[in-house]
């Protein structure tokens, strides 16, 4: 049997943010009278699996209707992108999208992914290098909302595609999403190209019935958070006693997720005490949805222009496909 050239794939940068080495921005966030956590923290080997999960329920419309629209599409996004792109993954994200886009790419230089969990990006990287043999598999291993060092592939590409598909865009506050375009636009690099999937604004109900799924998958995935500070950050929440909540706040347009303590309680992490009222909540994800005039705003101001905007026929979902113009505007 012929060695998956997967064995060699090696990770660039090793430095990437854990949770016990950004306990100060956790401990602060809990310090706050509006007390919050970043939903960065969801992704532990249960989060992730927890995600996947949600990604499937029948209430999520957002997973799989992007696919639909990029297999939908597929030769049409593979004919604006041109030959010999090379993907730049902000995310190691899923494994079926990336592989929708690599087959509808003609003659892809290379594939770096870029992720902030190591154990995660090798499985991902390594589950691609073996089915794409002829592909060189670069990953990043980093935090991507800072500027990072992009690896040299031996095949130089004629352009780099940023690829961040998912809306997790949505995941950011507007300034923080406004300073992750700026970074992605100078991955880019004049000449190269941005693939990103947007969620869009639409009944509030199928809104929220996506992050409050009747099988309780979404309010697992959100009280593992507690999970993984008591495991790591020494904590003493006790699960039972915080409840997951998903509304959708018109005036921010976000979905925002809750943890709410059912009692007045006290809770040790990292031996530090915080006090929660009965009610009072953790906020620990925003979700924004977007209008097709509003994320064309957002991605102007980091310097994209937009090349094409795919939907599906409900227009629940996008996927859109920008430029960096080749000499700045
Ligand atoms: C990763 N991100 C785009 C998901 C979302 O829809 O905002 C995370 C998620 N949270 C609850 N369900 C899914």
């Amino acid at each position: 049997m012929p060695q998956p050239r997967a064995a060699a794939i090696e990770i660039a940068n090793d430095e990437a943010p854990t949770i016990s080495n950004q306990e100060e921005e956790i401990l602060s966030g809990l310090r706050q009278a509006n007390k919050w956590i970043s939903p960065k923290y969801f992704y532990d080997q249960r989060g992730s699996e927890l995600f996947d999960q949600i990604t499937t329920l029948p209430e999520y419309y957002p997973t799989r209707t992007e696919l639909g629209i990029m297999g939908k599409y597929a030769d049409e996004i593979g004919k604006l992108v041109g030959p010999r792109a090379s993907v730049i993954e902000f995310g190691a994200g899923s494994n079926v999208k990336i592989r929708l886009l690599l087959d509808c790419l003609q003659d892809c230089a290379a594939y770096v992914p870029v992720d902030i969990s190591g154990e995660y990006l090798e499985y991902m990287a390594h589950a691609l290098a073996a089915d794409y043999p002829d592909l060189e598999v670069l990953p990043v291993l980093a935090d991507f909302t800072q500027p990072f060092e992009l690896p040299n592939p031996k095949i130089m590409p004629l352009k780099n595609l940023v690829f961040f598909p998912g809306s997790t865009i949505g995941n950011f506050a507007p300034a923080e999403a406004l300073a992750l375009l700026r970074v992605m636009h100078l991955e880019a690099k004049p000449g190269g190209a941005l693939l990103i999937g947007v969620d869009l604004k639409k009944d509030q109900q199928v809104l929220e019935d996506a992050y409050n799924d009747r099988q309780g998958i979404t309010a697992k995935f959100n009280l593992n958070l507690l999970q993984r500070l008591n495991d790591e950050l020494g904590g003493n929440f006790d699960l039972s006693q915080f409840s997951h909540r998903a509304i959708y706040n018109d005036s921010r347009g976000a979905i925002e997720m809750h943890l709410v303590s059912q009692a007045t309680q006290t809770v040790m992490l990292a031996a530090e005490l915080f006090h929660f009222e009965a009610g009072e909540y953790i906020t620990t994800e925003y979700s924004h949805k977007f209008t097709l005039d509003d994320f064309n705003t957002l991605a102007n101001l980091a310097g994209f222009q937009r090349q094409r905007v795919w939907m599906d026929d409900d227009e629940l979902f996008s996927v859109q496909l920008f430029q960096v113009p080749d000499s700045p505007s």
